[in-house]
């Protein structure tokens, strides 16, 4: 199945924190990496008074179910999670989210796939983009009417590494 997950970090070495974690995706056996986008440096959706996020989309061809999919997910982040920040432990250095589960829509106490907040964030939707302009969502709405509502003025787009 074809999937794509949202990257964010906004605390330590997000950068390299991101590439790690690609990294770990493409050594799950159950994924296999087939696309990722740049990486970009956003403002905080959310709460502001915290640092800067780096956001990137990677696409996958998994075999894993999607529940399977999110285990593997956060085991990732767990594994990067214990990560010493400085002198205290970081509460969030990295969030893997799954958008999209090829074409299906999950509604469980664990998964809601399409991720409820795609179709606002900037820092998904340029990502998204980059890989793959011509997605249809399972509602039937288009990457393209999304990304024509939400601006990217506070997305910087970083020289690829
Ligand atoms: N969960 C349900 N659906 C999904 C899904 N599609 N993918 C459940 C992943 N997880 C999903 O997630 C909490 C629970 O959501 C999980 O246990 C899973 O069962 P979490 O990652 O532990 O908590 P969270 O990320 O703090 O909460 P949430 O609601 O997922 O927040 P978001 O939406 O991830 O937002 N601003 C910028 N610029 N860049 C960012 O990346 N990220 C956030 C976090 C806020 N502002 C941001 C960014
Ligand atoms: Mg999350």
């Amino acid at each position: 199945m074809k999937c794509y997950i949202g990257l964010g970090s906004n605390l330590g070495d997000s950068v390299n924190t991101l590439k790690s974690a690609l990294a770990a995706l493409q050594h799950h056996p159950g994924i296999h990496l087939t696309n990722t986008s740049s990486f970009y440096q956003s403002k905080p959706h959310g709460p502001a008074d915290q640092p800067d996020y780096i956001n990137a989309v990677a696409e996958i061809e998994t075999t894993l179910n999607p529940h399977d999919l999110l285990d593997a997910l956060q085991a990732i982040e767990q594994h990067h999670h214990r990560q010493r920040d400085g002198e205290r432990w970081g509460p969030r250095t990295l969030d893997l989210d799954l958008l999209l589960y090829g074409d299906s829509s999950i509604q469980s106490s664990r998964l809601t796939v399409p991720h409820p907040q795609i179709g606002k964030r900037n820092f998904v939707l340029y990502p998204l983009a980059e890989i793959s302009r011509n997605i249809i969502f399972p509602d039937g709405s288009t990457l393209s009417a999304h990304l024509s509502h939400v601006a990217d003025d506070d997305l910087i787009k970083l020289d690829s590494p």
